[in-house]
This record gives structure tokens, sequence and C-alpha cells, in this order.
């Protein structure tokens, strides 16, 4: 029988063809945890830790992921070499709260497993939607503040990714940079999907500074308060016509289930390292399916190996919004694994076994600043 033998953690660092700037914070490099699960049979499964260096986005962060994966959640699964992605995920369950390494190790075990079943993350993922599933994903970027903060270096960002094919623009806004930037660009271009990510900054008693985009014919406005405040966003949901999307604030099953009973959401962003893995993120994709709501494919700034898998997931029947799944190139010069490259607006999704996709060993040594074994 298969089983988990070792995990080994890489930490690499990656800059970024541009800094990437939100209501937040600017990041100019990602600072990024791979784990890999080799089997007993030396097969390698990969998952990525999105955490940032920092806790700006979510409480969890690289140096805390590190601790957490080591002192508590590897031990967890190497006490036995646990493969079964079930049994994996009820084992992580016992560990309160950290989703994003749980999902790193969960997604690196269930990608050794699936090898060694020569089967695919998406089929295993869409296995209750046979047919259903895409061979190519719609995507869309995600367009920072630029750090000029100048309308003509936005739009000439904007109109390059328009070039290149993306079939959405989400804008990052905040109080100061909104209602202008959001004009500019739909007046340049009049039929493009474009939707704004507030990322928490605005308050409750902003209702009438973002109604002043309803104008601008926008698909959604993404988390434009803080995370714990569903209620607010029910109330603004209410005072504003454009559709508000939760993403930071789904946390897990329940949360989407109560966040679309208060209707403070009408669209949700799914991340599954914000949610703990991709099998809690089919979960809530199967829940929004049933009752009509629509979801998509969020972005952490994945390598190849994060966006791999975040492919697979988003190829599902409910993704019917264009994802923040774009190519390699949209933050990378180099990727660790073969560039995913935008096709006529969309990404393939690996056809290989498992997430389909492996770091290349010379690429990742050069990027690797520290790495662990973790041993049974
Ligand atoms: C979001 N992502 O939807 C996030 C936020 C985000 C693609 O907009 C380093 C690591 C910088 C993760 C900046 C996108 C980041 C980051 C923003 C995530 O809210
Ligand atoms: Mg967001």
């Amino acid at each position: 029988m298969t089983r988990i033998d070792r995990i080994r953690l890489h930490r690499i660092d990656m800059p970024l063809i541009r800094p990437f700037r939100t209501s937040f914070g600017t990041q100019d490099a990602r600072d990024i945890l791979l784990v890999e699960a080799i089997t007993s049979d030396g097969v390698s499964g990969w998952g990525e830790c999105v955490a940032m260096s920092w806790p700006g986005y979510s409480y969890e962060y690289v140096d805390g992921c590190v601790d957490v994966l080591t002192e508590h959640l590897v031990p967890l699964v190497l006490r036995d070499g646990v493969v079964d992605p079930l049994e994996v995920h009820r084992r992580l369950a016992r560990v309160q709260g950290h989703p994003m390494a749980k999902t790193a190790l969960e997604t690196a075990i269930l990608d050794a497993w699936l090898r060694t079943r020569s089967e695919r993350l998406v089929d295993f993922l869409g296995a209750e939607y046979p047919g259903q599933v895409r061979d190519e994903v719609d995507c869309g970027v995600s367009v920072g503040i630029p750090p000029s903060e100048s309308l003509s270096e936005l739009l000439d960002e904007v109109s390059g990714y328009v070039d290149a094919g993306y079939r959405r623009i989400k804008l990052k806004i905040e109080p100061g940079w909104d209602a202008q930037p959001v004009r500019a660009v739909r007046e340049t271009w009049p039929e493009i999907l474009l939707q704004t990510d507030a990322n928490q900054a605005y308050t409750r008693g902003d209702a009438a500074l973002l109604a002043a985009m309803d104008r601008f014919d926008l698909l959604l406005v993404e988390q434009p308060l803080p995370e714990d405040d569903l209620l607010g966003h029910a109330a603004l949901a209410r005072e504003i016509t454009t559709p508000v999307c939760l993403d930071e604030s789904i946390t897990s099953v329940a949360v989407a289930e109560t966040a679309l009973a208060v209707e403070a959401t009408s669209v949700i962003n799914i991340k599954p390292g914000r949610v703990g893995g991709y099998l809690t993120a089919v979960e809530i994709h199967d829940l929004c399916h049933q009752r009509g709501v629509v979801v998509w494919c969020g972005g952490m700034l994945e390598t190849g190996i994060g966006r791999a898998a975040n492919v697979a997931l988003a190829a599902l029947p409910g993704f019917t919004l264009p994802g923040d799944t774009s190519a390699s190139n949209r933050y990378y010069a180099v990727d660790v694994t073969p560039p995913f490259v935008l096709d006529e607006g969309r990404l393939a999704v690996p056809s290989a076994p498992g997430i389909g996709v492996e770091p290349i060993p010379e690429i990742l040594a050069e990027l690797t600043t520290w790495s662990a074994l973790i041993e049974r």
C-alpha cells in the first residue's frame, strides 16, 4: 500500500514583473511555500501555500505556515503515512484554522495519490458532473492600483491585458482610487466585462461612494467591507445595484450558506487556500450551483503549481464567470513550472495525472531560499 513517507517544504522567492498594489499594501515579490509529499514508491505530489510573508490579506503568513505545518499538520499525516484524500481532510480538520497551510499539504498528498492512480485532479474534483467539466477555462486579470496613481499608467496596463485577450478586467479600488479610474476604463472599453475589488477598504458609511459606481455596468464589487461584517454587506447590497461578491468573508461552507441566506453576497469568489482546500472549494461550488448562484475562481498570485490546481477547479460547471486564473506571464518572467500561456483568453486544463505539472528542478533550485525535510 502506498503511504506518504516524507514531506519537503520549499520556500521560494519569485520577483513580480511589476509591483502589485492593493488596498492592503504593495508587493514586489512573492514569498511562497511549496509542499512536496513523497510516497513510499518515490512519487512526488505538490501543493502551494498562498499565504503572504505578512498577515495583510488574512491572518496567515509564511513563517506561521511553516510552523503549523512542521509542528502540527505534517505530524498528523506522517504518523501512519495516510494518503486517502478524505481521511487526510478529516485529520487536518483537528487543527483549528490555518486554511492556507492545510490546503498546501492536502493538495500535495492528493496530487501524489492521484498520480499513483493516473487520475487527473479535474476528473476527481468533477466526479459528480460527468461530461460537464471543461477542458479550458475563461481567464480574467486583476489590475493593481498603479503605485504612481496615474490614470494613463492604468489605461496602458489594462490595454496590454485587453490586447492579450483577457476576458474580464478587475480593478483594485480603495477610497480615493475608485470612481475615476473605473470610469476611465469603462469609457475606453465600453464592452469589456469589468469588476472591482476593494479588499475590505470601505466602511458601512460608504454606501453612497460605492453606489456612484453603479452606472459603470460592473459585474460585481468584491469584498467592499471588513470580512466579519456579513450584515454590513447585506445592508450595502440593498443600497447599490452592482452585485456584491464576497472573497475574504467566505471561509467555509457554513459561512457561504449564511452569507447567501442573509443576502450579503449574490456571487462568490472561491479560493481553495482561503477555505481549507480543494475538497471544501468543491462543496461551496456545489452549494452555489444547486441554488443557481454564480461562482468564479480567485487567485493569489500563484506559481504554476497553484495555478494548475485552480484551473482544474475552475473547469467545474458552476464556475461561469472568468477567474483570476491569469497566465504565468501576468506575474512572473519565469514560472517554476512550464508556463501557463493564454490562448484566446483561456487556459487549458492540464492533461497529465494529478495537478498535471511539476516544478522544473533547476528553476526550483535557483528560486529556493530555504527548504526542510520532515520524515516519518
Ligand atoms: C484578491 N488576489 O482577490 C487577491 C488579493 C491579493 C489576484 O487580486 C501577494 C500574495 C499579493 C497574494 C495581493 C488578486 C497579493 C495576494 C492581492 C493576494 O483579493
Ligand atoms: Mg479579492
